[in-house]
């Protein structure tokens, strides 16, 4: 018998009917974090989740993607799943290449495994250091995960807050691969874009070229929030600075995706239509777009 889950009171749904973009993404344009939730029927949530969501399908991903423009999707196993990436595995396979995952493993993965989620379209492994979301997983643990996964050519992706960073400097410029932060590593947008919080952030990329940043998530960063439904497409204009800063200066290190379905978001769900209007403010010419959008995931992804 299937399980049945409660999402978790005030949880917002992932909109409904999102609006087509203006902006035109170029062809082959890579959706470079996205997730899937279940269905909870199918693959269960995991007994050590922070949150329930709604279920959000691989078939409802796949369908944005197309209505978006996107051509191809790297899906990113969310906490609500912990280390059972059933769901993100199946994604894969019904993807028909057209899909790439970021898994996360412990330490009691087997070297099969491993070789098993690679072969299906698995390139990274997942850290997540926010704690509203995730337990304290040691270091040493995460270090010897980090060697477990090198030689397959997989990479890291790190989840923190800015204000951690201090804190976590020492493991993540220690780390053997190249390293993914998301969502540019939540900075503070009521700060300046130069003030010592996002400098400590830029520093850290000027001087770890492993380091690479997704210039996602405005909609979780915001304080002004989106524009009102007047017609402006030029949405999130407070996280502009600091992800124009990260294109400008490591166009070649940089990443984009949607975060749909958008987990824990308050106040406001994002039109996901709207969102890739973020993309030309950012990143301001074409040759910084196709970077973004197609050259850089396309070679930590499909190469
Ligand atoms: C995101 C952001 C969040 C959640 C997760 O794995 C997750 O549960 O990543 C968040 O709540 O900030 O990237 O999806």
């Amino acid at each position: 018998m299937s399980e049945s889950f409660a999402v978790t009171p005030g949880w917002l749904p992932f909109h409904p009917n999102p609006s087509k973009p203006r902006f035109t993404l170029p062809p082959g344009a890579v959706d470079a974090h996205c997730h899937v939730f279940g269905p909870g029927a199918e693959f269960p949530y995991a007994r050590e989740r922070k949150y329930t969501p709604c279920d959000a399908s691989k078939d409802q991903l796949f369908a944005l993607r197309d209505h978006l423009g996107f051509d191809k999707n790297v899906i990113v196993q969310a906490t609500c799943h912990g280390s059972d990436n059933r769901a993100l595995i199946d994604a894969l396979r019904a993807a028909n290449g057209r899909a790439r995952g970021v898994a996360t493993v412990d330490r009691h993965v087997t070297d099969a495994e491993l070789r098993q989620m690679h072969d299906a379209g698995v390139r990274g492994t997942r850290f997540n250091f926010v704690k509203r979301l995730v337990d304290f997983t040691p270091r040493e643990v995460l270090a010897e995960i980090a060697q477990r996964i090198a030689p397959l050519g997989w990479h890291v992706v790190i989840y923190f807050e800015a204000v951690d960073l201090p804190e976590l400097w020492d493991f993540f410029t220690s780390l053997p691969t190249t390293v993914v932060v998301d969502h540019m590593g939540r900075p503070d947008v009521r700060q300046s874009v130069d003030g010592p919080e996002f400098e400590l952030f830029v520093r850290m990329m000027r001087e770890h070229g492993n380091i690479w940043s997704k210039v996602s998530c405005p909609e979780r960063l915001s304080v002004t929030g989106p524009p009102a439904l007047d017609g402006e497409r030029h949405p999130y204009r407070d996280v502009v600075p600091f992800a124009q800063r990260l294109v400008d200066t490591f166009p070649d290190r940089v990443l984009w995706g949607t975060d749909w379905p958008h987990p824990n978001l308050k106040g406001h769900m994002p039109d996901d239509g709207l969102l890739v209007d973020f993309i030309p403010d950012i990143a301001t010419t074409p040759n910084l777009r196709r970077r973004l959008l197609v050259d850089n995931p396309m070679r930590l992804y499909w190469s």
